[in-house]
This record gives structure tokens, C-alpha cells and sequence, in this order.
């Protein structure tokens, strides 16, 4: 058996493979907002930041780690399970004193992780994603790289504010002497494989990648990067490495705590993205995940490591070698929430109306489908752009909106991962709105290329689970094939009478949007 965690946002998750059978064994979160509420993170992290930040209590993912454990133990046999891996948020960071190691080779069973970890933290809370604060910072590293485009080239993205490099500056900044206390920082990611190991553990190149620090084409950090973030910061840093690469054997801690068996060993830890790339059964290139969620995002297995030109898209690295692309639109569910209420629909009314997109009148009338700020292409939208009949501009006929609204998602969204050069054979649709046939049938035509969708829940811990299994020496390819069919009755074809049309439109789209960009 193989065991998978993904320590998300507002969870943790905890995915335990039977390879034998090909079964999902058991699947156990907890809640950090309503299990554990005196951090009182309702949506996982601390409400309230000033200037942009968002910052999370990295005790609330020790505690949840012991009560994740506690309640596996008594569902599952743990003795079982060969190997562990896992992943994480992206771009999260905990610091750590010089205790760190020291506490961590000595955990005593008889006490718990927090009280015995919470001395060791020279920071006491993590900036998480969510965070926007460091404006400066990237202008700042942007400054001394000589500007955003070689930060791209060296470490597949522009400098970006969640990002961990520039989160790592201005703390650095605002605590130079918390900085300087700081021996060792980990990504949310290697932190929990730390405290499974017993060890420090290194980043992945998967959530590595994250950081505006890494370089793509020599998998190591990159010193001119490194040097523009903060003094000193190679050292508080192991080097990165795969996330198949074993560790050694789970700490004694939870051996003796839990009924792991003290011959289990522990893999790397990475992004919760890369992760579900493994779990979604997509990291060969060709294959492409969707995520239609809050924000949609577009994510795939890309065979080397090339960058976008436009800066909007990110490099990470693909825990099945290689890399992988990921691209965010904040106008997502958000922007399909305000034309369905705005037109007085239903999900089952909307999803009519997008069906019927699949006639021939496909791409005739065009939308940018903002209704905010964007950031693929990053601008601050105030509302739609509409151009087309006057049926549709005036709102006379609501489906022609539907259909431009979602028309113009996925013309986006195939518009800004162009620069992948990777052509898409099969997507894997998942999100809140993935089960909405319409929308599906639109995203395979606009991609001409078949539409899957899932069963797994949890693919980010379940991508955790397979790469432990992995790095236990199993075929990755041959044991997706088992864990992440795509659902019975779920597939759905392009229609391929309609290429030419969404080529049209794509170009179409590409005009108005560069139009309406332009000062
Ligand atoms: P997240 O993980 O970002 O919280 P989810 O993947 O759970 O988001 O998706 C939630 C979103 O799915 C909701 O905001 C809602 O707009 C959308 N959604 C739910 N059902 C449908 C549907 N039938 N058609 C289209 N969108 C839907
Ligand atoms: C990716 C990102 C989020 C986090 C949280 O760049 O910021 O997807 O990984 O899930």
C-alpha cells in the first residue's frame, strides 16, 4: 500500500493505495477551519492581513498532520504502506531556527508535533498564495535580473508576488533579524515530508519551481536569483530534486505513535498542481487538464522546458520528468456565476443554452469574458466586452451570451497556452463545473480534441500515492491506467466540422482582445 497527502488550503487529505487490488483503501481530510478552529482560519488561513498579506499558523498543519494520523490508524493497517509522498499549496513558506534538526531527529511519541516543533519556528506564521504583498520585491528582483523576461527564462516564471523568492525578500526585509535567525526554509510541501522523514528533505522540482529561484535548465537554484532575493539564501536551502527520490525511513515518531511500519520510507513532497497532474492520469504531453473551480486553471505535461514569452503562464517541473505548464484565469466560475445570474438562469438553464452553442452560428458573436480584474491577460477588466448582432450586444437573446461568455473562456484560454507549441489530444475536465455538458462539449470543440471526465476526488493526494508508488520502483504510466479511468459515460468528442470556425474565431478573439489592450 502507498500513501498520498495533500496538505491543501483549507485541508488536509490523506489517499492510501492498494496496488494489489487497484483499490482506493480509504480517503480522510480534516478541515482546518471548523476541525480546528482555535486557529481561527475559517478558510485555512489568518483573516485580516495588512497590505496584501495572507499568512497561515503552520502549527495548524502539524496538529492536523497527529489528528490525520489518529484517525488513519484506526480505519486503516498502516503497517502496510511501503512508502509515503505527498503535496502541498504552492509557494508557501515556513522558517526554521537551528533546532529544527536536532527536535526533529528526537520527536518523543509520548508528546505531540506541536508543542514540539512550535519552538524551532524563527517565523511564526507562513505567507501562503494568497498573498499579494510583495509588489516591491518583485520590482525589486525584477530590477537586478534586468528584467521579467529573463526571470521567465531562467526559472519559468516572471517574478510573481505569492511566489516564494520574493515573499523569502520581504521578510528578509521587514525582520532582517528573524532572517538571519532563519536556518533552514521549507515550502509547505518539504515541511510536512520533513517532519515524516524526521529530517530536513529537500524541495521538489515540481513546487521547486515556484519560487522564482530555481533555474529549469540546471534543475539547481539559480546564484543570480538567489542573490537578488536575500543574503546568504543558499544556505538556508538544500538542493532541489526529484520528488521520486527516497528519503529513508518514516520518523519513529510515527511508527511508534501511529502502527506504520518502521520500514516504511518517505519520497518527496510537491506542489499540490504537480501533484494532480500525476493524479489526474496527465503527465504525458498531449494530455491536458482543465480545472474549471473559483478560477480556472489549464495545466499539462510539456516535453522541455520552454517559457512563455508573455510572462503568463508558469514552468514547473512534472514529478514523471520533464515539465509542465500551468496558467490561471481568475475570471472563472466567478465571471460564469455573474452572466448566469445576471440573465436570471439555473445551472440546468445555462447549461441548455451552452449545448446549443454547437450550432453553426459557433464563434459568431465575440466576448471578452471579464467581468474583473484578469491576470491571463493580466488587466484590470471592469465588465465584458461584447461585439457581435444586436440580439447579442443588447442581451435580447441570452444564449448568444452564454455561449460567447464561454466561447470566450476557452478561445482565452487556447490563446494563452499557444506558446506551449504542445498539441492537445485529450483533456481532463475537473472543477465545480466540469459535470455541466454543455460547457464540456464547448471546451472539446474549441480545443478539437476529446473531453474526459474523473471520478477521483482527492487527485492531488491520490498524485501523492502514485508517486510514492513510483518511487517504490512501480511503472508510473501502468499504474494511472488503474487509478484514474475516466469516468463511465463521461467522454465526449469534438465536433470536428466545427475547426475552422473556432480557428476563425480564435484570430477574431486575439484582435479584439489586443484592440481593447491597446492604450
Ligand atoms: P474551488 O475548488 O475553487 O472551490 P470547485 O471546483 O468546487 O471550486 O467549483 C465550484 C464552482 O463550480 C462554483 O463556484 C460554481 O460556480 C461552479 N458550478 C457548480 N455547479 C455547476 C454547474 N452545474 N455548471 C457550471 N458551474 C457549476
Ligand atoms: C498555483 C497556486 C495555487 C496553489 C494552491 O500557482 O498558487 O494553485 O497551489 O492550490
Amino acid at each position: 500500500m502507498f500513501l498520498g497527502f495533500d496538505s491543501s488550503t483549507q485541508s488536509l487529505t490523506a489517499v492510501l493505495i492498494d496496488l494489489e487490488s487497484g483499490e482506493i483503501r480509504t480517503q480522510l481530510s480534516v478541515n482546518f477551519g471548523t476541525e480546528l478552529p482555535q486557529y481561527q482560519s475559517p478558510s485555512g488561513f489568518i483573516p485580516g492581513g495588512i497590505e496584501g498579506e495572507v499568512h497561515a499558523n503552520p502549527l495548524m498543519w502539524l496538529e492536523a498532520l497527529d489528528l490525520l494520523f489518529s484517525r488513519l490508524s484506526k480505519v486503516a493497517d498502516l503497517s502496510k504502506v511501503k512508502m509515503i509522498a505527498g503535496s502541498g499549496q504552492q509557494h508557501g513558506s515556513v522558517y526554521l531556527d537551528d533546532t529544527f534538526e536536532d527536535r526533529l531527529a528526537k520527536l518523543d511519541p509520548a508528546g505531540d508535533l506541536l508543542s514540539q516543533l512550535a519552538p524551532a519556528l524563527s517565523r511564526a506564521t507562513s505567507p501562503i498564495w494568497m498573498d499579494t504583498s510583495t509588489t516591491e520585491e518583485c520590482a525589486e528582483i525584477t530590477a537586478a535580473l534586468g528584467g521579467g523576461g529573463e526571470i521567465c527564462h531562467r526559472s519559468g516564471s516572471i517574478a510573481i508576488e505569492r511566489f516564494t523568492g520574493p515573499q523569502i525578500r520581504r521578510f528578509y526585509k521587514k525582520d532582517p533579524a528573524g532572517y538571519e535567525r532563519t536556518h533552514q526554509i521549507h515550502l509547505v510541501s518539504s515541511f510536512i515530508a520533513s517532519v515524516l522523514a524526521g529530517k530536513s528533505v529537500p524541495i521538489d522540482f515540481g513546487d521547486g519551481a515556484g519560487m522564482n529561484l530555481m533555474s529549469l535548465s540546471k534543475l539547481g537554484w539559480d546564484t543570480d536569483l538567489l542573490a537578488a532575493t536575500a543574503p546568504n539564501l543558499c544556505s538556508k536551502l538544500l538542493p532541489p530534486a526529484a520528488a521520486t527520490s527516497v528519503q529513508g525511513e518514516v520518523s519513529g515518531y510515527f511508527s511508534q505513535k501511529y502502527g506504520i511500519s518502521a520500514a516504511c520510507r518517505v519520497a518527496l513532497f510537491t506542489g499540490d498542481n504537480p501533484a494532480s497532474l500525476v493524479g489526474m492520469g496527465a503527465t504525458t504531453p498531449g494530455n491536458v487538464v482543465i480545472s474549471l473551480g473559483t478560477s480556472d486553471t489549464f495545466f499539462a505535461a510539456m516535453p522541455g522546458p520552454k517559457t512563455d514569452p508573455a510572462g503568463f503562464g508558469h514552468v514547473f517541473g512534472n514529478p514523471a520528468g520533464g515539465f509542465m505548464s500551468l496558467i490561471c484565469f481568475r475570471n472563472g466560475s466567478l465571471a460564469r456565476e455573474a452572466l448566469r445570474d445576471s440573465l436570471g438562469l439555473d445551472w440546468a438553464a445555462f447549461d441548455r443554452e451552452a449545448l446549443a452553442a454547437t450550432s453553426s452560428a459557433a464563434g459568431e458573436n465575440l466576448m471578452l469574458p471579464f467581468y474583473g480584474p484578469e491576470i491571463t491577460p493580466r488587466h484590470d477588466f471592469s465588465g465584458p466586452v461584447l461585439k457581435g448582432s444586436a440580439a447579442f450586444e443588447t442581451g435580447a437573446d441570452p444564449g448568444l451570451q452564454v455561449r460567447a461568455l464561454l466561447e470566450g473562456q476557452f478561445l482565452n484560454m487556447r490563446l494563452h497556452s499557444e506558446w506551449m507549441g504542445v498539441k492537445v489530444e485529450r483533456i481532463r475536465l475537473t472543477g465545480g463545473a466540469a459535470k455541466n455538458d454543455g460547457i464540456a462539449q464547448l471546451v472539446a470543440d474549441i480545443f478539437q480534441a476529446p473531453v474526459e471526465r474523473l471520478d477521483v476526488l482527492n487527485s492531488a493526494a491520490l498524485g501523492g500515492a502514485l508517486i510514492a508508488a513510483a518511487a517504490d520502483g512501480h511503472d508510473l504510466p501502468a499504474i494511472q491506467e488503474i487509478f484514474c479511468q475516466a469516468a463511465a459515460d463521461s467522454s465526449l468528442e469534438p465536433n470536428l466540422a466545427l475547426a475552422g470556425v473556432y480557428q476563425n474565431a480564435l484570430r477574431a478573439f486575439q484582435n479584439l482582445l489586443h484592440a481593447s489592450l491597446a492604450p
